[in-house]
């Protein structure tokens, strides 16, 4: 298999976190890493449309030449995979609480993330927009609160004690803001506790460059 990938990228991050996650927890996947550069605008030229039609990444290529081009469905497919220490485990319940969490980061926190880190600073030259910044930060302020209540209970990942998607994806997401020198995180401890905590982890190591 082959993933095709750009650092500091979030959705390309947060699958290279899960697969190094993943590694530490002893499955080897043998997936060869290959960077398109999206600076140079690689993404949108027809070797990589050939890939992925829609010119983003991360792109995942399957053994059988196919490809799976959303973050999310590429996470899905390597668990099911690999489900010898897969990282969704557990009753109905749990996973029930662990899709939710990693919906409600994704949706709510990183994805706003992402377009507040263009609208600041934009690595890709866009213009800055501080009115849509000011409204996706206002935006996140409910979900970072929410993810803050979570940790109050002592836990020291957003699931608990192993590391879960949503921690993968909210990591992603916020080493793309430290690079743009933008803070969404405000006077919430236990987030920058928790922060300071996954990126000391040996497959945060391995991946974060920022
Ligand atoms: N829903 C997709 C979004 C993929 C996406 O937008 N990737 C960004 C990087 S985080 C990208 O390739 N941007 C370059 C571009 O749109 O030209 C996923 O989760 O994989």
């Amino acid at each position: 298999m082959k993933l095709y990938k750009v650092a500091l990228a979030p959705n390309p991050t947060k699958v290279m976190l899960y697969i190094a996650e993943r590694e530490q927890l002893g499955t080897q996947m043998g997936i060869e890493q290959i960077t398109v550069n999206t600076v140079k605008g690689h993404q949108r030229q027809p070797e990589h449309l050939a890939r992925n039609p829609f010119g983003t990444l991360p792109a995942l290529e399957l053994d059988d030449g196919s490809f799976i081009v959303e973050s999310l469905a590429i996470i899905h497919y390597l668990e099911d995979k690999f489900p010898e220490n897969s990282i969704i485990r557990g009753t109905a319940e749990e996973k029930g609480h662990a899709r939710d969490i990693e919906r409600i980061v994704d949706l709510r926190i990183s994805g706003p993330m992402g377009g507040l880190g263009h609208a600041t600073k934009s690595p890709l030259g866009l213009p800055p927009d501080p009115e849509r910044a000011r409204q996706l930060s206002a935006s996140m302020q409910a979900p970072l609160d929410y993810l803050e209540a979570l940790l109050s209970d002592g836990r020291s990942l957003l699931l608990g004690e192993t590391a879960s998607i949503a921690d993968c994806t909210l990591q992603a997401s916020l080493q793309f803001l430290r690079f743009v020198e933008t803070d969404a995180f405000g006077e919430r401890p236990l987030l920058r506790a928790w922060d300071q905590r996954y990126r000391e982890r040996p497959a945060a190591q391995t991946v974060l460059k920022w």
